[in-house]
């Protein structure tokens, strides 16, 4: 008889057990926070492998439903979720997880520590780490163009840590017509009786169990006129529900029946005369939206790492365990190599994403004495060019490394209760949740040619590097220096040439200058770590590479490869 019972893979506190982030945090984190900080995380990092954890398993075996008619014919469109799910939305305010970005209790480095723990609760989440993307984002947008109104209530709302008050947001953009091409929104919004009502349909929106959603609609004028473009799109604040309980004139259409992130509603919602308030001025409104999904982007950053960390961990607990041709699995070369080099790649995405933690900190909780010695404008330069490299960069990653990982477990990760296929799932969609790798490079050239951001950045990333006496690393500094030189010779020469050659490099370019950021990132790490050489050897690592990956694009290699897929 075979008897044979494989050890598992298992986590342990999910802050104590890491020690990127604890030290990352102890070198950032000035001494005052710094207890309070680390007693919160540590708590949470047990809770995101208890009770939470629970929670999210809840939520994915009793994925939502909807319940379009009763028995009579009666339209109801209730939309069932499970205890759990509810569950993940008290956790959520109870352990303030929107709220720490905005209460400011450590001053610029309250996204460092909301980032930390929103990278502790992803991946035991079921994906609720969706809708408090939405919801963060849509706080962000109402803290800069919200009235009083609005400020007073819906602010409060979603930064509120009691689960009796606290609400989460949707951002209703895509429709069929157009999921990244924004400007074909077909959704109207008609002056009726001196108020604002929305008719249309939005193809996507998760978080439908929200209170509240912004969403963009084409202001149609008494004639019947609208204006076309994303100019003639405005911003809505919009409540789900009416006063008296009833819906809003929001018919949900049907789930959608996604590849992954089971767990999280998202529905196809029809528009039906639903009461809305113009937020901001008209034709504004892909510009003002533009303030959420810049938030939503950098969650999808955070939870991507996040979500990288755990099947990582996972790989090697696993690897530790198993044995095969008389070895344990971590004792083959093969095996070595494969979860060294996710390692590496790992810990780039980690310093990339927490160094905009900083970034984003120091824009919004501005001090002119502040950690990276840059004026207001320029931080915010800096915030916008990293945003979309952030974002698509550490999705390519982590969608990359799951498949790769899942290998390692061969046939064990290729079953649902593993958990392995379910991560494998739901990972693909960090390449599609807020933009697609595509045109978030397209908003990287957006963000370039407005700003002249790059020699910005050029300056954030000497300064850093200057700061950087060791030895040891003089060779990798060198490196990362003549980079940025690299990046700015080819900027110089393609932004003189057409549109078509500069879209042509525009993911390489995204890649680049995300590499030389983590880089920054893990040099200084490696230079202020309490045990350095661990460190050092991984940015080494990653620097055997080129970081700068600028392939050759003009127009004759753009009509080849037109020829090619005719
Ligand atoms: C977690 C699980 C989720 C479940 C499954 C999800 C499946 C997928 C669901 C989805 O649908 S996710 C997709 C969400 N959609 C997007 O992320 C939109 C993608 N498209 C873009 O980001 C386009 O680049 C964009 C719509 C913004 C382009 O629109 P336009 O009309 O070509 O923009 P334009 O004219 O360049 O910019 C208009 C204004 O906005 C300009 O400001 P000014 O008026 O002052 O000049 C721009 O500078 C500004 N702007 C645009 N992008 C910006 C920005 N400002 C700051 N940051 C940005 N990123």
């Amino acid at each position: 008889m075979n008897d044979f019972v494989q050890p598992m893979p298992s986590l342990k506190n999910q802050f104590d057990d890491d020690e990127l982030l604890k030290s990352f945090l102890k070198i950032k984190i000035p001494e005052e926070y710094q207890k309070e900080v680390f007693t919160n995380l540590s708590n949470f990092g047990q809770r995101v492998v208890g009770d939470i954890l629970l929670m999210s398993k809840d939520a994915e075996e009793n994925p939502p439903c909807l319940v379009q008619f009763d028995c009579w014919g009666v339209r109801k469109d209730e939309l069932k979720t499970s205890k759990g799910w509810k569950d993940l939305d008290k956790v959520s305010a109870e352990e303030e997880i929107v709220r720490i970005g905005y209460d400011k209790k450590f001053a610029h480095y309250s996204r460092m520590v909301q980032f930390s723990k929103l990278y502790l609760f992803h991946p035991s989440s079921a994906f609720y780490s969706c809708p408090l993307a939405m919801t963060d984002g849509a706080a962000k947008l109402i803290e800069l163009y919200g009235d009083e109104q609005l400020k007073l209530k819906a602010f409060l709302h979603l930064t509120s840590n009691d689960p009796e008050t606290f609400w989460t947001s949707g951002q209703w953009m895509t429709e069929k017509s157009g999921g990244s091409d924004v400007s074909r929104t077909e959704t109207i919004a008609r002056k009726i009786n001196g108020k604002w009502k929305l008719f249309g349909i939005k193809w996507f929106s998760s978080a439908t169990t929200s209170q509240m959603a912004l969403a963009l609609a084409r202001i149609e004028d008494e004639s019947g006129q609208t204006i076309a473009g994303s100019r003639g799109l405005s911003l809505f604040y919009i409540e789900l529900k009416k006063e008296t309980g009833e819906s809003n004139n929001i018919e949900i259409i049907r789930l959608k029946e996604k590849l992954g992130t089971k767990a999280l509603p998202t529905a196809e919602l029809k528009l039906n005369g639903t009461d809305a308030e113009l937020i901001g001025s008209i034709g504004d409104g892909v510009r003002l939206i533009s303030s959420m999904f810049n938030i939503t982007r950098l969650y999808n950053a955070v939870t991507a790492v996040a979500a990288f960390r755990r099947i990582l961990t996972l790989a090697k607990d696993y690897s530790s365990k198993r044995l095969a041709f008389k070895k344990i699995i971590n004792q083959h070369p093969l095996n070595v190599l494969i979860l060294a080099q996710a390692q590496v790649d790992f810990h780039a995405c980690f310093h990339l994403t927490f160094l905009i933690s900083e970034i984003i900190g120091n824009d919004e909780v501005f001090t002119t004495d502040n950690s990276l010695k840059l004026n207001h404008e320029e931080i915010s330069k800096i915030l916008r060019l990293l945003t979309p490299i952030v974002k698509l960069y550490t999705a390519k990653k982590v969608v990359t490394w799951t498949s790769e990982l899942l290998e390692v477990f061969a046939g064990v990760g290729y079953v649902e209760d593993s958990g392995i296929a379910r991560l494998y799932r739901d990972n693909q969609v960090f390449c599609i949740w807020e933009g697609t790798t595509n045109i978030l490079s397209l908003d990287l050239l957006r963000a370039l040619k407005k700003d002249n951001s790059f020699s910005i950045f050029k300056k954030m990333v000497h300064q850093k590097l200057q700061l950087i006496t060791s030895t040891e690393l003089k060779a990798e500094v060198q490196k990362v220096f003549m980079a940025t030189e690299e990046v700015e010779r080819v900027l110089e020469i393609k932004t003189k040439r057409d549109e078509c050659e500069l879209e042509g490099i525009a993911r390489d370019l995204a890649f680049s200058i995300g590499n030389i950021a983590a880089a920054t990132g893990m040099l200084e790490h490696a230079a202020h770590a309490n045990s350095p050489k661990n460190a050092e050897n991984i940015v080494k690592l990653f620097l055997e590479k080129n970081l700068s990956q600028i392939g050759k694009f003009d127009q004759a290699r753009f009509e080849k490869l037109q020829e090619v897929i005719s």
